[in-house]
């Protein structure tokens, strides 16, 4: 995280890992496409033609609190840059550097029986990595994602909200390619990562901005006018409020 207090800025680093090919880069595609126009930046995707990504994707989410109801004193730029790191083992040093300096972490799994070894192989590199880098993976926020829900020979919802209710990690199910849990899942990190930081650096008081309100204001700016606990909801186990338990 970056805090310019003159500018009255923030900006926040997010990554999307995972193994190759569980939909990383089309999270982000998607992501773009929902975001409002005025507050996406351009997406910026460097891969070769087979769908793989040879150094990293970017997405830059860019949004101000002022104009919300707010003191205009009170205004904020938020800044959010949201980036993937390449899949395949071989980019091993590129993840690494991608990595570096996340506030947040979603970890997208594939959702096909094929590919859980891949996908556990991949958590173990992402704890790894950020061990070298002096962190736990304990400590950092982060979100898994089951995508690829519309696909034959998937993990059943059983057995995912089985593995959600043992672990910590607040999980949500995604058919990225539809744009469908993509929203959600970004908002689940979104939101574990500002109460982080705001735990870390007392974001509220300092800039005047309690989580909620931060998400409640992220999601107006990002172009979802729903109900943002009803985006959270989607949670399917793990620990997402700080009040309990996920749903
Ligand atoms: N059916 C289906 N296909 C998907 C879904 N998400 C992604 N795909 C497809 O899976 C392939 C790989 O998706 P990418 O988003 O490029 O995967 P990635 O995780 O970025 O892969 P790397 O860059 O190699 O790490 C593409 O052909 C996508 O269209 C999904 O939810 N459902
Ligand atoms: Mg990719």
């Amino acid at each position: 995280m970056q805090l310019n207090f003159a500018a009255r800025e923030v900006t926040i680093k997010l990554v999307y890992y995972g193994p190759a090919l569980s939909g990383k880069t089309t999270n982000l595609k998607s992501l773009h496409q929902i975001v409002k126009d005025e507050s996406r930046g351009r997406l910026m995707t460097l891969e070769t033609k087979d769908d793989r990504t040879l150094f990293f994707d970017m997405l830059p989410l860019t949004f101000k609190s002022g104009e919300e109801g707010m003191p205009a004193a009170n205004a904020m730029s938020m800044r959010l840059k949201v980036f993937t790191v390449p899949g395949q083992v071989l980019h091993a040093s590129t993840r690494r550097l991608v990595l570096q300096g996340a506030d947040g972490v979603a970890f997208i799994a594939d959702s096909q029986h094929a590919q859980t070894e891949n996908n556990a192989a991949s958590f173990l590199d992402l704890r790894d990595n950020l061990k070298e880098m002096g962190r736990s993976i304990k400590d950092v926020p982060l979100i898994i994602q089951f995508n690829k829900r519309d696909m034959p020979n998937v993990r059943k919802d059983a057995e995912i909200e089985q593995l959600a209710q043992k672990g910590k990690e607040p999980v949500f199910t995604a058919s990225a390619v539809k744009g469908e849990g993509v929203l959600e899942s970004f908002f689940g990190l979104l939101y574990l990562t500002w109460t982080k930081l705001d735990e870390e650096h007392q974001l509220a008081s300092k800039l005047g901005l309690r989580p909620e309100q931060f998400l409640t204001l992220a999601a107006r700016k990002l172009g979802h006018q729903g109900d943002v606990g009803s985006l959270l909801a989607a949670c399917v186990g793990g620990r997402l409020l700080r009040t309990g338990k996920g749903r």
